[in-house]
Protein backbone atom coordinates (compact mmCIF):
# COMPACT_ATOMS: atom_id res chain seq x y z
CA UNK A 1 0.00 0.00 0.00
CA UNK A 2 1.33 3.21 -1.20
CA UNK A 3 0.97 5.96 1.38
CA UNK A 4 -1.17 8.60 0.50
CA UNK A 5 -1.35 10.63 3.64
CA UNK A 6 0.51 13.97 1.23
CA UNK A 7 -2.33 13.78 -1.09
CA UNK A 8 -5.34 13.31 1.04
CA UNK A 9 -5.28 16.57 2.58
CA UNK A 10 -6.89 19.89 2.39
CA UNK A 11 -8.44 22.40 4.59
CA UNK A 12 -10.83 21.63 7.95
CA UNK A 13 -13.86 24.11 8.59
CA UNK A 14 -14.53 22.24 12.39
CA UNK A 15 -14.23 25.40 13.85
CA UNK A 16 -17.06 26.35 11.40
CA UNK A 17 -20.52 25.53 11.48
CA UNK A 18 -22.76 22.32 10.56
CA UNK A 19 -21.11 19.91 8.80
CA UNK A 20 -17.75 20.41 7.11
CA UNK A 21 -16.80 17.47 6.05
CA UNK A 22 -14.45 17.20 2.67
CA UNK A 23 -13.26 14.00 1.15
CA UNK A 24 -10.03 13.91 3.11
CA UNK A 25 -11.92 13.49 6.10
CA UNK A 26 -13.64 10.05 5.37
CA UNK A 27 -11.29 8.62 3.36
CA UNK A 28 -9.97 5.27 4.47
CA UNK A 29 -7.72 2.43 3.43
CA UNK A 30 -8.17 -1.06 4.74
CA UNK A 31 -10.55 -1.79 1.70
CA UNK A 32 -11.35 -5.35 2.98
CA UNK A 33 -13.75 -3.59 5.39
CA UNK A 34 -16.00 -1.93 2.85
CA UNK A 35 -20.01 -2.73 2.68
CA UNK A 36 -22.38 -2.95 0.03
CA UNK A 37 -22.92 0.24 -1.86
CA UNK A 38 -19.78 2.00 -0.49
CA UNK A 39 -17.46 4.09 -3.42
CA UNK A 40 -13.84 2.98 -3.80
CA UNK A 41 -11.08 4.55 -5.59
CA UNK A 42 -8.53 2.29 -7.30
CA UNK A 43 -5.90 4.21 -8.88
CA UNK A 44 -4.00 2.70 -12.39
CA UNK A 45 -0.80 4.26 -13.06
CA UNK A 46 -0.05 3.37 -16.23
CA UNK A 47 1.35 5.21 -19.38
CA UNK A 48 2.37 1.89 -21.53
CA UNK A 49 -0.54 1.73 -22.87
CA UNK A 50 -0.16 5.60 -24.47
CA UNK A 51 3.47 5.13 -24.79
CA UNK A 52 2.83 2.03 -27.67
CA UNK A 53 -0.24 4.15 -28.66
CA UNK A 54 2.61 6.61 -30.23
CA UNK A 55 0.65 9.71 -27.55
CA UNK A 56 1.94 11.54 -25.24
CA UNK A 57 3.18 9.68 -22.12
CA UNK A 58 2.07 10.87 -18.48
CA UNK A 59 -0.96 9.57 -17.40
CA UNK A 60 0.84 7.54 -14.89
CA UNK A 61 0.70 10.62 -12.90
CA UNK A 62 -2.76 10.71 -13.48
CA UNK A 63 -4.59 9.05 -10.35
CA UNK A 64 -2.46 11.05 -7.86
CA UNK A 65 -3.60 14.18 -9.65
CA UNK A 66 -7.05 13.18 -9.64
CA UNK A 67 -7.18 12.54 -5.89
CA UNK A 68 -5.02 15.72 -5.01
CA UNK A 69 -8.15 17.38 -6.37
CA UNK A 70 -11.08 15.17 -5.13
CA UNK A 71 -9.39 15.70 -1.53
CA UNK A 72 -10.63 19.18 -0.44
CA UNK A 73 -14.49 18.22 -2.17
CA UNK A 74 -16.87 18.38 0.42
CA UNK A 75 -18.52 14.82 1.51
CA UNK A 76 -22.11 16.07 1.43
CA UNK A 77 -24.34 13.03 1.96
CA UNK A 78 -21.19 10.81 1.92
CA UNK A 79 -19.96 8.98 4.78
CA UNK A 80 -17.16 6.71 3.61
CA UNK A 81 -14.12 6.80 1.10
CA UNK A 82 -12.40 4.09 0.63
CA UNK A 83 -8.95 4.19 -1.24
CA UNK A 84 -7.37 0.79 -2.19
CA UNK A 85 -4.47 2.51 -3.90
CA UNK A 86 -2.44 2.67 -7.20
CA UNK A 87 -2.03 -0.84 -9.86
CA UNK A 88 1.27 0.27 -10.70
CA UNK A 89 2.62 -0.37 -14.23
CA UNK A 90 6.54 -0.68 -14.47
CA UNK A 91 8.41 -0.09 -17.84
CA UNK A 92 6.24 -1.75 -20.86
CA UNK A 93 4.77 -4.87 -18.66
CA UNK A 94 1.59 -3.56 -19.87
CA UNK A 95 -0.25 -7.16 -19.76
CA UNK A 96 0.31 -8.29 -15.96
CA UNK A 97 -0.82 -4.81 -14.81
CA UNK A 98 -3.81 -5.18 -16.57
CA UNK A 99 -4.31 -8.69 -14.89
CA UNK A 100 -3.77 -7.09 -11.64
CA UNK A 101 -5.91 -4.26 -12.22
CA UNK A 102 -9.07 -7.13 -13.38
CA UNK A 103 -8.10 -8.82 -9.99
CA UNK A 104 -8.62 -5.77 -8.02
CA UNK A 105 -11.90 -4.74 -9.60
CA UNK A 106 -13.05 -8.78 -9.01
CA UNK A 107 -11.95 -8.27 -5.08
CA UNK A 108 -13.99 -4.98 -5.07
CA UNK A 109 -16.91 -6.03 -6.65
CA UNK A 110 -17.29 -9.12 -4.84
CA UNK A 111 -17.46 -7.20 -1.61
CA UNK A 112 -20.00 -5.36 -2.90
CA UNK A 113 -17.77 -2.12 -3.53
CA UNK A 114 -18.49 0.45 -6.30
CA UNK A 115 -15.24 0.83 -8.15
CA UNK A 116 -14.13 3.66 -9.79
CA UNK A 117 -10.94 3.54 -11.30
CA UNK A 118 -8.58 6.60 -11.71
CA UNK A 119 -6.15 6.85 -14.94
CA UNK A 120 -3.60 6.01 -16.51
CA UNK A 121 -4.05 5.66 -20.25
CA UNK A 122 -7.17 3.92 -21.83
CA UNK A 123 -5.63 1.08 -21.96
CA UNK A 124 -7.23 0.45 -18.28
CA UNK A 125 -10.44 -0.06 -20.02
CA UNK A 126 -9.26 -3.77 -20.92
CA UNK A 127 -7.86 -4.45 -17.24
CA UNK A 128 -11.13 -3.19 -15.78
CA UNK A 129 -13.26 -4.99 -17.83
CA UNK A 130 -11.14 -8.28 -17.19
CA UNK A 131 -11.98 -7.95 -13.35
CA UNK A 132 -15.87 -6.75 -14.70
CA UNK A 133 -15.88 -10.30 -16.94
CA UNK A 134 -14.80 -12.41 -14.00
CA UNK A 135 -17.34 -10.64 -11.46
CA UNK A 136 -20.36 -11.57 -13.62
CA UNK A 137 -18.95 -14.55 -14.56
CA UNK A 138 -19.54 -15.69 -11.03
CA UNK A 139 -22.38 -13.82 -10.28
CA UNK A 140 -24.33 -15.52 -13.55
CA UNK A 141 -24.50 -18.91 -12.02
CA UNK A 142 -26.96 -17.80 -9.68
CA UNK A 143 -29.51 -15.75 -12.19
CA UNK A 144 -31.64 -17.84 -14.44
CA UNK A 145 -32.87 -17.38 -17.74
CA UNK A 146 -31.31 -15.09 -20.50
CA UNK A 147 -29.11 -12.72 -20.03
CA UNK A 148 -29.79 -9.28 -20.85
CA UNK A 149 -26.58 -7.35 -22.95
CA UNK A 150 -23.73 -5.54 -21.01
CA UNK A 151 -23.81 -1.99 -21.52
CA UNK A 152 -20.59 -0.06 -22.45
CA UNK A 153 -20.61 3.15 -22.47
CA UNK A 154 -17.73 5.10 -23.90
CA UNK A 155 -17.40 9.13 -23.48
CA UNK A 156 -14.22 9.75 -25.91
CA UNK A 157 -13.24 11.04 -29.14
CA UNK A 158 -11.84 8.05 -30.16
CA UNK A 159 -13.27 4.59 -30.77
CA UNK A 160 -10.28 3.06 -29.51
CA UNK A 161 -11.66 0.03 -31.74
CA UNK A 162 -7.55 -0.61 -33.08
CA UNK A 163 -6.84 -4.32 -34.03
CA UNK A 164 -3.05 -4.07 -33.96
CA UNK A 165 -1.58 -6.18 -31.18
CA UNK A 166 -0.12 -6.37 -29.02
CA UNK A 167 -2.64 -4.03 -27.21
CA UNK A 168 -2.19 -0.35 -26.42
CA UNK A 169 -4.29 2.76 -25.65
CA UNK A 170 -5.94 2.39 -28.94
CA UNK A 171 -7.18 -0.96 -28.92
CA UNK A 172 -9.00 -1.94 -25.58
CA UNK A 173 -12.79 -2.36 -27.05
CA UNK A 174 -11.47 -4.23 -29.94
CA UNK A 175 -9.88 -6.41 -27.20
CA UNK A 176 -13.52 -6.67 -24.62
CA UNK A 177 -15.47 -7.22 -27.82
CA UNK A 178 -13.42 -10.03 -28.84
CA UNK A 179 -13.43 -11.33 -25.22
CA UNK A 180 -16.77 -10.96 -25.37
CA UNK A 181 -17.77 -13.03 -28.12
CA UNK A 182 -15.72 -15.71 -27.03
CA UNK A 183 -17.21 -16.17 -23.66
CA UNK A 184 -20.70 -15.58 -25.60
CA UNK A 185 -21.42 -12.60 -24.13
CA UNK A 186 -23.96 -10.37 -25.29
CA UNK A 187 -22.72 -6.64 -25.07
CA UNK A 188 -23.08 -3.42 -26.91
CA UNK A 189 -20.35 -0.68 -27.06
CA UNK A 190 -21.92 2.70 -27.55
CA UNK A 191 -19.56 5.75 -27.56
CA UNK A 192 -20.42 9.23 -27.23
CA UNK A 193 -18.36 12.32 -28.53
CA UNK A 194 -16.65 10.31 -31.57
CA UNK A 195 -14.90 12.70 -33.68
CA UNK A 196 -14.72 12.59 -37.57
CA UNK A 197 -11.25 14.03 -37.48
CA UNK A 198 -9.72 11.84 -34.52
CA UNK A 199 -10.18 8.48 -36.25
CA UNK A 200 -10.10 6.93 -39.72
CA UNK A 201 -12.42 5.80 -42.32
CA UNK A 202 -11.09 2.40 -41.64
CA UNK A 203 -12.27 2.73 -37.58
CA UNK A 204 -15.75 3.56 -38.93
CA UNK A 205 -16.64 1.06 -40.99
CA UNK A 206 -14.20 -1.88 -38.61
CA UNK A 207 -17.11 0.35 -35.58
CA UNK A 208 -19.95 -0.38 -38.02
CA UNK A 209 -18.89 -3.65 -38.73
CA UNK A 210 -18.85 -4.55 -35.05
CA UNK A 211 -22.47 -2.89 -34.60
CA UNK A 212 -20.82 -0.26 -32.37
CA UNK A 213 -23.36 2.40 -31.61
CA UNK A 214 -22.02 5.87 -32.02
CA UNK A 215 -22.67 9.07 -31.81
CA UNK A 216 -20.40 11.92 -33.25
CA UNK A 217 -19.16 15.23 -31.33
CA UNK A 218 -21.07 17.55 -32.94
CA UNK A 219 -24.47 15.72 -32.29
CA UNK A 220 -23.21 15.70 -28.51
CA UNK A 221 -23.77 19.44 -27.98
CA UNK A 222 -26.22 21.15 -25.66
CA UNK A 223 -29.01 21.64 -28.08
CA UNK A 224 -29.21 17.94 -28.95
CA UNK A 225 -29.21 16.79 -25.10
CA UNK A 226 -33.00 15.75 -24.62
CA UNK A 227 -32.56 13.23 -27.76
CA UNK A 228 -29.17 12.07 -26.50
CA UNK A 229 -30.33 11.17 -22.81
CA UNK A 230 -33.64 9.60 -24.75
CA UNK A 231 -30.97 7.65 -26.63
CA UNK A 232 -29.32 6.81 -23.67
CA UNK A 233 -32.66 5.62 -21.61
CA UNK A 234 -33.42 3.36 -24.50
CA UNK A 235 -29.68 1.39 -24.36
CA UNK A 236 -29.89 1.63 -20.43
CA UNK A 237 -33.42 0.10 -20.26
CA UNK A 238 -32.24 -3.23 -22.41
CA UNK A 239 -29.24 -3.56 -20.43
CA UNK A 240 -28.24 -5.76 -17.54
CA UNK A 241 -25.33 -4.02 -16.42
CA UNK A 242 -23.29 -0.68 -17.33
CA UNK A 243 -19.40 -0.15 -17.57
CA UNK A 244 -18.56 3.35 -17.85
CA UNK A 245 -15.88 4.32 -19.27
CA UNK A 246 -14.61 8.72 -19.63
CA UNK A 247 -12.23 9.30 -21.74
CA UNK A 248 -10.70 12.97 -20.66
CA UNK A 249 -10.20 14.04 -24.57
CA UNK A 250 -13.51 13.87 -24.99
CA UNK A 251 -13.53 17.22 -23.53
CA UNK A 252 -12.52 20.09 -25.37
CA UNK A 253 -8.90 21.62 -25.23
CA UNK A 254 -9.69 23.76 -23.38
CA UNK A 255 -11.79 21.99 -21.21
CA UNK A 256 -9.37 19.25 -20.42
CA UNK A 257 -5.85 20.21 -21.93
CA UNK A 258 -3.92 17.54 -19.93
CA UNK A 259 -4.34 14.64 -22.20
CA UNK A 260 -2.64 13.03 -24.79
CA UNK A 261 -4.75 13.79 -27.43
CA UNK A 262 -7.16 17.09 -26.48
CA UNK A 263 -9.73 17.80 -29.06
CA UNK A 264 -10.63 21.04 -31.05
CA UNK A 265 -14.18 20.49 -31.03
CA UNK A 266 -14.76 17.65 -27.98
CA UNK A 267 -18.21 17.39 -25.50
CA UNK A 268 -19.05 20.13 -23.35
CA UNK A 269 -18.94 19.21 -19.66
CA UNK A 270 -22.50 20.07 -18.99
CA UNK A 271 -23.57 16.99 -21.24
CA UNK A 272 -20.77 14.56 -19.91
CA UNK A 273 -21.60 15.15 -16.63
CA UNK A 274 -25.74 14.77 -17.78
CA UNK A 275 -24.69 11.28 -19.03
CA UNK A 276 -22.74 10.93 -16.06
CA UNK A 277 -25.78 11.51 -13.64
CA UNK A 278 -27.91 9.46 -15.70
CA UNK A 279 -26.30 6.39 -15.70
CA UNK A 280 -25.11 6.28 -12.09
CA UNK A 281 -29.14 6.81 -10.99
CA UNK A 282 -29.89 3.84 -13.60
CA UNK A 283 -28.98 1.39 -10.43
CA UNK A 284 -27.45 -0.79 -13.44
CA UNK A 285 -23.98 0.64 -12.82
CA UNK A 286 -21.36 -1.67 -11.84
CA UNK A 287 -18.32 -0.45 -12.53
CA UNK A 288 -16.68 3.17 -13.85
CA UNK A 289 -13.50 4.72 -14.62
CA UNK A 290 -11.59 7.67 -16.12
CA UNK A 291 -8.88 7.76 -18.36
CA UNK A 292 -5.96 9.99 -19.88
CA UNK A 293 -5.27 12.01 -16.90
CA UNK A 294 -1.86 13.73 -18.23
CA UNK A 295 -0.34 15.93 -15.32
CA UNK A 296 1.95 16.99 -17.53
CA UNK A 297 0.39 18.42 -19.81
CA UNK A 298 -2.15 19.45 -17.97
CA UNK A 299 -2.52 23.81 -16.98
CA UNK A 300 -3.28 25.04 -13.67
CA UNK A 301 -4.85 21.57 -12.63
CA UNK A 302 -7.88 22.39 -14.85
CA UNK A 303 -8.35 18.60 -16.50
CA UNK A 304 -7.87 17.16 -12.77
CA UNK A 305 -10.05 19.12 -11.55
CA UNK A 306 -12.66 18.60 -14.09
CA UNK A 307 -11.52 14.93 -13.75
CA UNK A 308 -12.66 15.34 -9.73
CA UNK A 309 -15.93 16.39 -10.43
CA UNK A 310 -16.59 13.54 -12.36
CA UNK A 311 -15.18 11.30 -9.76
CA UNK A 312 -16.96 13.12 -7.11
CA UNK A 313 -20.59 12.58 -8.77
CA UNK A 314 -20.06 9.17 -8.86
CA UNK A 315 -19.04 8.65 -5.63
CA UNK A 316 -22.16 10.21 -4.07
CA UNK A 317 -24.66 7.51 -2.99
MN1 LIG B 1 -9.94 6.60 -25.41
Amino acid sequence: MNDYSEIWRGRDDASEQGDTRRLFQIVQQEVSACTGGDPVLLGFACDAGVRRNKGRPGSRGGPRAIRAMLAGLPAHTLNVLWDAGDVICEGDALESAQAALGERVATILGLGGRPVVLGGGHEMAWGSFQGLSQYLESRSEEINGERKPLLIVNMDAHFDLRTSRPGSSGTPFDQILEACRTQGRPVTYACFGISRLGNTSGLFAHADSLGAFYIEDVDMQERSLDQRLADLALLLAQAEDVYLTIDLDVLPAAVAPGVSAPAAYGVPLSVVEAFVDKIHSSSKLRLADIAEMNPDLDIDHHTARVAARLVWRLLMP
